[in-house]
């Protein structure tokens, strides 16, 4: 930025946005997307973030009341007047804080996005993004073998570039015999979201069968460390998800060989710093990383598809079609992929503008900050 921007306004929204088709995944069911959302405005800008935190803590122990209570009580407040030179300056009002790293991100991400917005730059420039589109498969959720082979065949017939399937504890070994019996071929994933534990090592081992990519986050969410048990049984990578928060997580499950894959989402992580220093750790083990997602909107969604055109997001991403998820997106521009590639939202920032009567139709403004 040659000129800091002074935040003089800031809008914090809560958004319930349906789903199109319930989300199933082993820790329950989703049919709807709620989050926070952060509007953060100066020199006539915008810069858009949302919240990857649920209302009750079932994949990580973020919620969005405590992240409501973070950002209104203490975090927003102090923004509010400052003048950014860059996207760092934030920090100091976020540092103090333990954890809440999905609360933190929100802020971070708006910052980058009309930081970005000022510089007159995409977004991925200012990352180092080497790509204008991106590699992506679906993520589809737990649901009877029929279903799960209709929806796979849907997603071959629209070219995405791999499957990824939800499993829990005895959905799992028949589910992918039945899937590989029609699909021998597909580039195929699991993701257990934490269900599994070391006394379920025979059932991982027998995923090898499967020819599997990678199988994401057996074990709890803490636990980093019995994963070393779970790789070390198993031929087929192991992928961390929830149980990476920072490059330190990543550097330690890396060298103690809990995993082989990370999963980067920049909303789990407390925002692009610690997405980069994931990222390029990763990236010093010859560890491939891939965009992960949390159903966003189209916020969401273009910060993620920024993100990912980084050089050692080599493995395709959970970014695909916003039409999958919702009937009406809260943004402008479509976000939809051709042959499994994500095209690059153009435009200055994460590229996609607020459609604001669909905004206001699925949300309500929370608290307005004005200087
Ligand atoms: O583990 O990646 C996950 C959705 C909700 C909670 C956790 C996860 C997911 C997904 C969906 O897999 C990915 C997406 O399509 O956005
Ligand atoms: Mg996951």
């Amino acid at each position: 930025m040659t000129q800091p921007i002074k935040i003089d306004h800031i809008e914090l929204r809560m958004v319930h946005l349906p789903l199109l088709t319930p989300f199933v995944i082993s820790t329950g069911t989703m049919t709807h997307k709620t989050f926070p959302l952060l509007i953060l405005r100066g020199d006539g800008l915008e810069g858009v973030a949302e919240g990857v935190m649920d209302p009750l803590p079932d994949y990580l122990e973020e919620t969005t009341a405590g992240a409501l209570d973070l950002l209104r009580g203490a975090v927003l407040p102090k923004l509010l007047g400052q003048r950014l030179s860059a996207p760092t300056d934030v920090d100091p009002l976020l540092a103090p804080w333990c954890g809440n790293r999905m609360a933190k991100a929100v802020v971070e991400m708006a910052v980058w996005d009309l930081w970005a917005r000022s510089l007159n730059q995409p977004l991925c420039h200012l990352l180092g993004g080497a790509r204008d589109q991106i590699e992506v498969g679906v993520s589809l959720g737990i649901a009877p073998l029929d279903v799960t082979l209709d929806r796979i065949a849907e997603a071959q017939d629209q070219g995405y570039r791999r499957i990824k399937l939800k499993i829990k504890q005895g959905h799992d070994l028949a589910l992918l015999a039945g899937v590989r019996d029609r699909f021998a071929d597909i580039k195929l994933t699991v993701d257990a979201n934490t269900d599994y534990t070391l006394s379920d090592l025979p059932v991982l081992r027998a995923m090898d069968a499967f020819d599997l990519d990678y199988i994401e986050q057996p074990l709890a969410f803490d636990d980093i460390f019995d994963h070393v048990q779970v790789q070390a049984a198993v031929t087929t990578a192991i992928c961390l998800d929830e149980s990476i928060r920072t490059a330190k997580d990543a550097r330690i499950a890396l060298q103690m060989g809990a995993a082989r894959v990370i999963n980067i989402k920049v909303g789990r992580v407390g925002g692009y710093a610690e997405a980069r220093a994931i990222h390029d750790v990763s990236a010093a083990f010859s560890a491939p990383v891939w965009c992960g997602g949390m159903l966003e909107s189209g916020v969401g969604r273009a910060h993620n598809i920024h993100l990912a055109t980084m050089p050692n997001f080599t493995k395709p991403g959970d970014t695909s079609s916003a039409s999958r998820y919702f009937a009406r997106d809260i943004v402008n521009e479509p976000l939809e992929a051709t042959n499994g590639l994500m095209p690059m939202p153009r435009g200055p920032g994460i590229g996609v503008t607020l459609d604001y009567a669909a905004l206001d139709a699925v949300s309500e403004v929370v608290e307005v900050w004005t200087a």
